[in-house]
């Protein structure tokens, strides 16, 4: 059996591709960047929910918000792992990312500009990425998949404390109420877009999902979503920001309104409201914590000259 054969019997057979297989260059490649644009949102993802650690509520708000952030640099130390068994060095990836020729999802690029932004993260955008992180778990590439799976539990936890906030919300004042109603009025059509391009449009499906290393479209998981997500903001007596969004008996599914695409494409080529700060923040964290790096290489080369 040639190398390429035995990669297509394993991906026929459902099994694994492991670091050490051999693979076709454009399954590597476009593994190194879907995986390292999933660490890089992961990492940059941090920023817009941390904003908001030093004005949480309360302790018991703020104990819990500071864990999540901390499990999102988790997230991104796995993801980061997992692309370097591709080949490539973290240290590379950082750089790419910092010289903007790496794209991190759309949906950090916008403010969190009250107290409901945080339950609505929680709630939508970490509700958004267990669908698709859940198929994930399915990826034929070993080290992303098995990567997910602890993910995708935590991303549970996420998106309950979410849910959690806007319940409380939703029960309290009318001016509370409000507040999670704006909130859900500014990040629905956002985490919508979390899902990326109409499968017609989107340049990678069609091959990844031959590869399995997506199982599900982006118009199919944005669906999944929709549909999961309404029934949850009639619990919480919300209104989706939607005028076209109903049910429809035929398809057994909710039909939506059309995404801005114009604001999407924008959003991606580093023109939204918040790229310039976020990309900013992120170099300067680097280059202030280039210290703490040098200082934990030394300490490990001086362990490891001891053990010798
Ligand atoms: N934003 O061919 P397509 C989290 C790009 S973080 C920006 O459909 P693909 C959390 C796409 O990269 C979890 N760019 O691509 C953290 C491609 O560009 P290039 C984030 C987007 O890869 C903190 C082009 O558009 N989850 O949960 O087949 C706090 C064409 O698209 C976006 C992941 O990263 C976008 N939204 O499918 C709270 C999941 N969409 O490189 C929560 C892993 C598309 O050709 N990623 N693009 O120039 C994926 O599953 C897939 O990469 C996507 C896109 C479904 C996102």
């Amino acid at each position: 059996m040639t190398p390429e054969e035995r990669f297509q019997a394993l991906i026929d057979a459902e099994e694994k591709i492991e670091p050490t297989d051999w693979m076709p260059e454009g399954y590597r490649s476009t593994l190194i960047r879907q995986i390292a644009q999933h660490a890089h949102s992961e990492v940059i993802g941090m920023q817009p929910e941390g904003n908001w650690i030093t004005r949480a509520p309360s302790l018991h708000r703020k104990a819990i918000l500071m864990a999540k952030v901390q499990d999102e640099a988790g997230h991104g130390l796995y993801l980061y792992s997992a692309a370097e068994t591709l080949g490539v060095r973290r240290d590379e990836l950082q750089e790419l990312l910092h010289q903007g020729k790496h794209k991190y999802s759309s949906i950090f690029n916008y403010p969190t500009l009250s107290w409901a932004d945080i339950g609505t993260i929680g709630w939508l955008v970490d509700g958004a990425a267990i669908t698709n992180q859940v198929m994930l778990t399915r990826c034929s590439y070993g080290p992303y998949a098995r990567a997910m799976v602890r993910i995708c539990k935590e991303e549970s936890f996420h998106q309950r404390q979410g849910y959690e906030i806007m319940m409380r919300l939703c029960e309290g004042t009318p001016e509370q109420k409000a507040m999670a109603q704006d909130a859900l009025n500014r990040w629905w059509w956002p985490s919508l877009m979390m899902f990326g391009p109409h499968d017609t449009d989107s340049t990678h499906t069609e091959q990844s999902m031959e590869w399995k290393i997506k199982r599900v479209s982006n118009d199919e998981l944005r669906q999944q979503f929709v549909d999961m997500t309404v029934p949850q903001a009639e619990y919480l007596g919300l209104t989706i920001p939607d005028p076209e969004l109903r049910w429809n008996p035929e398809r057994g599914h909710y039909d939506f309104g059309e995404i801005d695409w114009d604001e999407f494409w924008r959003v991606v080529k580093g023109f939204g409201p918040m790229n310039r700060d976020r990309l900013a923040h992120k170099v300067n964290a680097w280059e202030e914590g280039a210290w703490v790096r040098e200082a934990a290489a030394a300490h490990a080369a001086k362990k490891a000259a001891r053990a010798a």
